[in-house]
């Protein structure tokens, strides 16, 4: 090895060490600034309450996955422990138990069952996601999402009329971020877009992320979804998950979800132009 090469090694080794303990100190701060996170809740898999239709489908599908992975894992376990116990090579014997090859039921049946366990993964899966993704074109509330370096721009259309555009500015709780009101058992249409880098809107409680990608046409597929929401008021937290810049960590927002009559009270105060 070469003396200048040697020197560089050492040289990154001895950076290694500040990069590290900077890391560390990193994912300490961000851990200890996260107010968002939700509760660990076994009863519901670990997931937050979910506060829309598409929400439970994805809690059913989460925790039926954990129960198949369980199942299959209980199975297998049991299967190693029988053989360990009753088919081990007895002490007192010193050839080898029958050896099975080439055994081609056996084959068979390796194969085909966990191709049924993927298969069956794979419906419940697609058949999930087909429900999460789809648009209905006919939403009670309509939102324009604007993200930006580093917070969103709401913009809601409800019964023709436009609403106020909500922006906020980066924050560290994410109560203070811009706030969204939505109605309770309503259809709610959102179109996602990006004047600068990739985004992704994430509201936790929606169970749900889509990336916020610059440069998509108006009619693209790729920026909208729809949610029911379900009648759970409150706020929710909701925050940008794909990194983004240097105040990525700030860009928090809320979701408010409130009962009809209040919905309505807060249209008559924040209604803007007519269009
Ligand atoms: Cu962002």
């Amino acid at each position: 090895m070469s003396p200048t090469r040697r020197s560089t090694r050492r040289s990154l080794a001895r950076r290694g060490v500040p990069r590290a303990a900077a890391l560390a100190l990193l994912l300490a701060t961000v851990t200890a600034c996260a107010n968002d996170v939700p509760k660990a809740d076994w009863s519901r898999g670990l997931l937050p309450t979910s506060i829309t239709t598409q929400g439970d489908t994805i809690t059913n599908l989460w925790n039926g996955a954990w129960i198949a992975a369980l199942a299959t894992g209980v199975v297998v376990i049991v299967l190693i422990v029988w053989a360990c116990i009753f088919h081990t090579r007895r002490r007192a014997k010193a050839e080898l138990p029958p050896q099975v090859r080439y055994n081609l039921p056996i084959e068979i049946f390796y194969t085909l069952v966990p191709l049924v366990m993927v298969s069956v993964f794979f419906f419940f899966t697609a058949r999930d996601t087909r429900e999460v993704d789809a648009v209905s074109g006919k939403p009670d509330v309509q939102v324009k999402v604007e993200a930006f370096q580093w917070s969103w721009r709401f913009t809601t259309v409800v019964g023709g009329k436009t609403l106020k555009p909500v922006t906020g500015t980066p924050v560290s709780d994410y109560h203070q971020g811009p706030q969204l009101v939505l109605p309770v058992n309503k259809r709610v249409e959102f179109d996602l877009s990006s004047p600068d880098v990739i985004h992704s809107f994430w509201v936790p409680a929606f169970l749900f992320k889509r990336d916020v990608i610059p440069g998509l046409l108006e009619n693209d597929k790729g920026r909208k979804f729809e949610i029911t929401t379900l009648n759970k008021p409150g706020v929710y937290a909701g925050r940008c998950a794909e990194l983004c810049g240097v105040d990525h960590s700030r860009m928090l927002f809320n979701v408010k979800l409130v009962p009809q009559a209040e919905y309505d009270q807060y249209i008559a105060t924040q209604t803007g132009s007519a269009q």
